[in-house]
């Protein structure tokens, strides 16, 4: 599939780096084909971080991406690597291994609040795109 799911998360729209960070997707060549703000629901944060129910940064993560508005996005590249090649554009998870030039890299000076999530794969990216665009696009 050629589109993946993105986010810019609470505390990149709350520090006004949604242009800069969606300039980064559009300068590589990607196109946005979905873009919603909205606040998302308690059930909605935990059905997207379900991978992590177990883990004990759960909780924060859920309270964290339900605090202020998200731009939930679809993003459209022109071969099956979109996901990967987003992935790259955004950087590692944890801020110490998150490369300059990266968003994360760049912009992130804290893991618990690094500014975007991206799909991690073709399967999370079905999923999340019919999360968070259950009406389709
Ligand atoms: P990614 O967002 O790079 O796909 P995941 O899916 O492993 O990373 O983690 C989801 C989110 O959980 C991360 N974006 C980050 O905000 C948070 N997170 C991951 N690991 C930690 C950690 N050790 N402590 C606090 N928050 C974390």
């Amino acid at each position: 599939m050629n589109q993946t799911f993105v986010m810019c998360k609470p505390d990149a729209v709350e520090r006004s780096l949604v242009g800069e960070i969606i300039a980064r997707f559009e300068r590589k060549g990607f196109t946005v084909r979905a873009a919603e703000l909205r606040t998302a629901s308690v059930a909605l944060a935990e059905a997207h971080y379900a991978e992590h129910a177990d883990k004990p940064f759960y909780g924060e993560l859920v309270s964290f991406l339900t605090r202020s508005p998200v731009l939930a996005m679809i993003l459209e590249g022109p071969a099956d690597n979109t996901f990967s090649l987003v992935r790259k554009i955004v950087g590692a998870t944890k801020v110490d291994d998150a490369e300059p030039g990266t968003i994360r890299g760049d912009f992130a000076t804290i893991t618990s609040e690094n500014l975007v999530h991206a799909s991690d794969g073709h399967d999370s990216a079905v999923r999340e795109i019919a999360l968070w665009f259950p009406q389709g696009h």
